[in-house]
């Protein structure tokens, strides 16, 4: 049987590089040899405050650049179609511990000073996300680096599940209820940072446009973006140390030698050591425009068919029923549900 891959991102705009280096490239090569599940997130995406109509169209964009990136129809779907997430959902809720959320380092970023404003849904989202990967019992997970932390606690809410649920499973089966997940973060731009700050990660909901390359960015949006990145007055380094205070700098050249196809930093260091950042920026755009240029163009073509879109997700989501209904059923019944 094949190794069952799960993965998700929230139809919150366009996907950007960030997106793309950390995850959706890893989905593309994954989906060759393993059972994958792809899922548009629209219930994590409704933790911030939304649009109806936003939500609906950003889902459709989203579809049509992962599609672009070559995901495979039958393998992407919408979450909020198939109910086996939020039954599982809830039933986490009720085994993740507060002291365990509160943990969490996303949601204080996120919530910043203001968490009182915000809504529970981003609180308990973690949960909703182990409910996400458990409903298929995946345990490959491919995510960027930000994710780490969200896994870790969908093991621990698995292992309290087996543990306090899932005894008469193993008495049966002499197994485990949910299997161990395993995160896939890639070795390289597993935290593709911010063009406007290279502390910070590259993110959908950064409030500056220009802190991110979208996968659908024109070339002209793509070299401005890039020339505009913040820098440092220092010429490119020949070492590895000396970029160890200069993270702008850094996420720069990691993003060309990941595009380059290159796994090793130094080669990129190489190449543009000694050289001041106008002409290494410039070689980086035109290196980004000819890789997302192509991403870009099938992206509207799948676009300018919504119809066939539509029927695209609904084919992901009956695979995807097929898989997670019996799964979620079998755990309720467990928890003493589904009456
Ligand atoms: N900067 C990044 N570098 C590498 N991987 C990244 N991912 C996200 N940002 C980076 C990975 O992409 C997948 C989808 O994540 P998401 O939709 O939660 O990402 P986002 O762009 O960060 O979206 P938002 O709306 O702005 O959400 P928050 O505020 O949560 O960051 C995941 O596998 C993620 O690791």
């Amino acid at each position: 049987m094949k190794t069952r891959v799960f993965s998700g991102i929230q139809p919150t705009g366009i996907p950007h590089l960030g997106n793309y280096l950390g995850a959706i490239a890893q989905w593309e090569k994954l989906q060759q040899d393993h059972d994958c599940h792809f899922c548009l997130v629209d219930l994590h995406a409704i933790t911030m405050p939304w649009t109806a109509d936003i939500l609906r169209e950003n889902i459709l964009q989203s579809a049509a650049c992962l599609l672009a990136c070559g995901i495979e129809p039958g393998k992407l779907y919408v979450q909020s179609s198939l109910h086996a997430h939020a039954r599982l959902g809830w039933i986490f809720n009720c085994v993740v511990r507060l002291g365990w959320l509160n943990r969490m380092t996303q949601f204080k970023d996120k919530a910043g000073k203001n968490r009182e404003k915000h809504s529970a849904g981003l609180y308990i989202y973690p949960s909703l996300m182990a409910a996400d990967i458990l409903a298929f019992k995946a345990n490959r997970i491919p995510v960027g680096d930000d994710q780490r932390q969200h896994i870790e606690l969908a093991n621990d809410i698995a292992q309290k599940f087996n543990f306090d649920l899932g005894q008469p499973y193993k008495e049966k089966t002499g197994k485990e209820f949910f299997p161990t997940i395993e995160a896939l973060i890639p070795p390289q731009a597993a935290r593709v940072m911010s063009l406007r700050d290279g502390t910070k990660k590259m993110s959908k909901s950064d409030p500056s446009d220009q802190s991110r390359i979208l996968l659908t960015d024109s070339a002209d949006a793509i070299a401005t973006k890039i020339k505009k990145a913040k820098t440092d007055p220092l010429p490119l380094p020949d070492n590895l140390e000396a970029l160890a205070d200069r993270p702008e700098a850094k996420n720069l050249l990691s993003l060309y030698n990941v595009l380059e196809g290159k796994n090793s930093l130094e080669n990129t260091l190489n190449q543009f050591s000694g050289k001041g950042f106008g002409a290494f920026k410039s070689a980086l755009a035109d290196l980004m425009v000819e890789k997302l240029a192509p991403i870009s163009k099938k992206t509207q073509e799948f676009l300018s068919d919504k119809e066939e879109l539509r029927k695209v997700l609904k084919q992901g989501s009956d695979e995807a029923k097929k898989i997670a209904d019996p799964i979620v059923t079998e755990a309720e019944a467990l928890a003493g549900l589904g009456f």
